[in-house]
């Protein structure tokens, strides 16, 4: 379990100027019908793999007469994000008792046949997408209130009477989403590996986008600073929706709190209140995505307005230097995230990153032309980079080393290539020594493989993080993925940082950027 860092005082500094920037670009949610395609049945023996019995599925469901225990599984035909009514009525005598009904909303198939009421994690089994509903009176047109993220629902009886059983007339819904797909083309290849990769990583991006860009339609449903970054990477390369982005920055810059600290994530409702939860790597990653955002709008009144914000992260940052010009190991604490993952070390990381941030914070003084700012920035990266080979760089292992206990990671090499700590041709050396070694600790969040394809790419090694694109995205998808997920360890599918994947979530913003990649730096003239 991961401890939390709550803050002992808790400031939020509003900008009430900000904030009504941003909520002038709340977007308005486009809504589509949706409806079950087809009906599936279990395997007899129980198996996540379900028959299909119907392509019907309207006719077919309306015609079943549903008694104690019997159950129908519908298939939306795709991941949604939206609301679902049932329209339910009675067969038989008058009813002479509640309709006792369950309702089992999944993302993927797998999740049908899981056993959900032994769920023992450390977060809430609230974000499971059951329910339990008493219907005294049929026939009866429900509206569910809450807002699923699902392909398939399961409804089963669990109780009527022995005079009357239960008739689902239909099921309907609606997704919504900020963005609609007609404003995405599709890649021009033809690899249908890529294609899928690409269909599936929009999919991703489109239900992730809401009123902001959300983490996960189905757990946490929250904005995240580090989740955020890439999604807009990949959304200037499809939707193209700048005006979430600008808004979603200007969120973030307008409710920091203690000495000007951005919050690793957003509540949005009842009203958006940041979090209590400093993340050192988030926070310094802002700074990244409003220069990615600048460089996609050439917006330069949000660049004036939310700079100071973003350098003020990175000074907040050297703060935490000790006199070695090390960040302290503090890698027992969710307080620099890099990866979910047993055990990671994440000490030479957060310096790599703080270095990482300084790189773009001197592109940004640059495009402000404040020089003093951009001068003081690179003399200090100088002197971190010299401290990072320093005290991580093990000459014998030619792979730089973690902690106390000199742990070797795969997302440590990583983001001291990113930190650019050496040349580009020893960059490629690393990244491929790495592979070589294969380190016991691996990269499980798509988030770290985003990072993992980046240094590829800027080590010159094109051709491979293509590959592994498809090895580790591609596998997904052979695994069933219909949107990508919050976590993939191809070397362990169960893997879960909360203790069960039952609140796992399917449809996972930071994991939608392959189509990024792929049409930046592959597909575009
Ligand atoms: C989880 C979510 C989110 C991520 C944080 C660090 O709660 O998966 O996407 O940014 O962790």
């Amino acid at each position: 379990m991961a401890s939390f860092c709550i803050l002992d005082e808790f400031e939020v500094h509003k900008n009430e100027e900000f904030l009504r920037i941003a909520e002038e670009l709340k977007p308005e949610l486009h809504e589509t019908e949706i409806a079950p395609v087809r009906l599936l049945k279990l395997r007899e023996d129980g198996s996540p793999e379900p028959e299909v019995i119907s392509e019907e599925a309207a006719e077919n469901l309306k015609a079943k007469c549903l008694k104690k225990d019997d159950k129908v599984i519908l298939d939306f035909g795709n991941h949604h994000v939206g609301y679902v009514t049932l329209d339910l009525s009675s067969a038989g005598s008058h009813q002479d008792a509640p309709a006792y009904v369950y309702l089992k909303f999944t993302e993927r198939l797998d999740e049908l046949t899981a056993d959900t009421a032994s769920y023992n994690g450390w977060i809430s089994k609230g974000w499971i997408q059951e329910e339990y509903l008493h219907v005294d009176v049929l026939p009866a047109k429900i509206e569910l209130p809450r807002r699923y993220a699902f392909r398939y629902l399961e409804i089963k009886v669990l109780d009527v009477s022995l005079k009357f059983s239960l008739v689902v007339n239909a099921v309907t819904g609606k997704a919504v989403s900020a963005v609609q797909d007609e404003e995405v083309t599709a890649i021009s290849t033809e690899d249908e590996i890529l294609k899928q990769i690409d269909r599936v990583s929009t999919r991703t991006l489109k239900n992730c986008m809401q009123l902001v860009f959300e983490d996960g339609p189905k757990r946490d449903r929250r904005m995240w600073l580090g989740d955020l970054r890439l999604q807009a990477r990949a959304n200037y390369k499809t939707f193209h929706n700048t005006d979430m982005v600008k808004r979603c920055l200007y969120l973030f810059g307008g409710l920091t709190f203690n000495e000007g600290k951005i919050p690793a994530c957003l509540f949005l409702e009842p009203e958006i209140e940041p979090d209590d939860t400093y993340l050192f790597d988030y926070a310094l990653l802002y700074g990244s995505a409003l220069l990615d955002y600048y460089r996609a709008t050439k917006d330069m009144d949000t660049l004036k307005d939310l700079y100071p914000v973003a350098i003020r992260q990175i000074e907040i940052g050297l703060t935490y230097l000790n006199e070695e010009n090390l960040i302290p190991d503090r890698s027992g604490e969710f307080w620099c995230f890099v990866d979910w993952g047993e055990g990671l070390n994440t000490q030479a990381a957060s310096l790599a990153i703080l270095i990482y941030s300084m790189r773009y914070g001197i592109r940004l003084a640059e495009y402000m032309e404040d020089a003093k700012t951009s001068q003081w920035l690179a003399e200090k990266m100088d002197v971190l980079k010299k401290s990072a080979v320093e005290h991580f760089w093990d000459e014998e292992q030619k792979l730089f080393v973690s902690g106390a206990g000199r742990q070797v990671s795969w997302a440590t090499q990583v983001w001291m290539i990113l930190a650019r700590v050496f040349d580009k041709e020893k960059n490629r050396e690393l990244i491929l020594h790495t592979i070589e070694v294969n380190p016991r600790i691996r990269m499980v969040t798509p988030y770290m493989y985003h990072h993992y394809i980046d240094a590829l790419i800027r080590s010159g090694e094109k051709e491979r993080a293509l590959d592994e694109m498809k090895r580790y995205w591609g596998e997904m998808i052979h695994d069933g993925a219909d949107t990508f997920w919050e976590l993939y360890n191809p070397y362990n599918k169960y893997e879960s940082p909360y203790g069960s994947v039952a609140v796992n979530s399917f449809c996972h913003a930071w994991s939608c950027t392959p189509t990024y990649f792929l049409r930046k730096f592959y597909l575009e003239k």
